[in-house]
């Protein structure tokens, strides 16, 4: 079944925003059986213009027997940024780790592109066919590392956050990418259910939202353009939302 809509602001945004939104739908369609998440009925597309400039917002989600919940959001910020944001929330049966990625792109640079499998498990280590399947990854070398901030100590020793100054850096990134979706995906259609560990991957994946909603950066620009109550619904219900006990 085809439940990839035809989206059409990634069209105008930065081209490695586009590139990065098609080529997650793309594995996810190739390597999961994917099934239509219904958001709440105003959060699919959203325009919010407050004190500062114009915010539009796309918004995609699905599910699958493995994932709770899999949701990409493509943003712009007045004429100049635009944003990617992707998340796949295991669901509370699988002991899986969490696939983020973040692209910030401003006046033709990406400021901020990170990628992420971050653990859920109680001492924050990565199951051993994921770190097995990292190392065989072939390296990438970029100029420019960021650090993380304090609240991002929730990321994995994998954990790739850079400035990306050239071309071949974007490339380079979008493999990245490419490579951990696809392991997570071959990953996660292997994986047995484990529903005694329920509980405590349930409070793993919390703690992963808690951490995220502490991100200002964020929050920041969402509060401009539609204030600071509907910003911290948004980052709860939709960036961040924890999965129903
Ligand atoms: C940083 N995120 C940012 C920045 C902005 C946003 C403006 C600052 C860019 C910079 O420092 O150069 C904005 N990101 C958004 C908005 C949305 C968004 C508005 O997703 C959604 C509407 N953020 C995530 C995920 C990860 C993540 C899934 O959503 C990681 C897996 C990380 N974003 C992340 C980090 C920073 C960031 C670590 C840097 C924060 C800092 O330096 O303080």
């Amino acid at each position: 079944m085809t439940v990839i809509s035809s989206a059409s602001l990634r069209a105008q945004q930065h081209p490695m925003v586009c590139q990065m939104a098609n080529l997650i739908e793309a594995v996810w369609q190739r390597d999961l059986a994917l099934a239509p998440y219904h958001l709440p009925a105003d959060l699919g597309y959203i325009e919010g213009r407050l004190e500062g400039e114009r915010l539009l917002i796309e918004n995609a989600c699905y599910q699958t027997p493995q994932f709770r919940k899999l949701h990409l959001e493509l943003a712009r910020v007045g004429p100049t940024l635009d944003i990617l944001h992707c998340v796949m929330f295991p669901d509370p049966d699988y002991g899986l780790p969490i696939f983020g990625c973040d692209l910030v792109c401003g006046r033709g640079q990406v400021n901020a592109a990170i990628v992420d499998l971050s653990p859920i498990s109680g001492d924050r280590s990565l199951p051993m066919a994921y770190q097995t399947g990292l190392m065989a990854l072939p390296a990438a070398e970029f100029s420019q590392y960021r650090e993380i901030p304090p609240w991002g100590y929730i990321f994995s020793e994998a954990c790739l956050f850079v400035r990306l100054t050239s071309a071949a850096e974007e490339q380079a990134f979008v493999q990245r990418v490419a490579d951990y979706l696809t392991l997570h995906c071959q990953q996660a259609i292997a994986l047995a259910p484990t529903p005694e560990r329920r509980a405590e991957i349930l409070l793993g994946q919390g703690h992963y939202c808690t951490q995220q909603q502490q991100n200002d950066k964020t929050r920041r620009v969402l509060e401009k353009a539609f204030g600071d109550a509907w910003a911290d619904r948004y980052m709860t219900t939709v960036l961040f939302d924890q999965a129903p006990a």
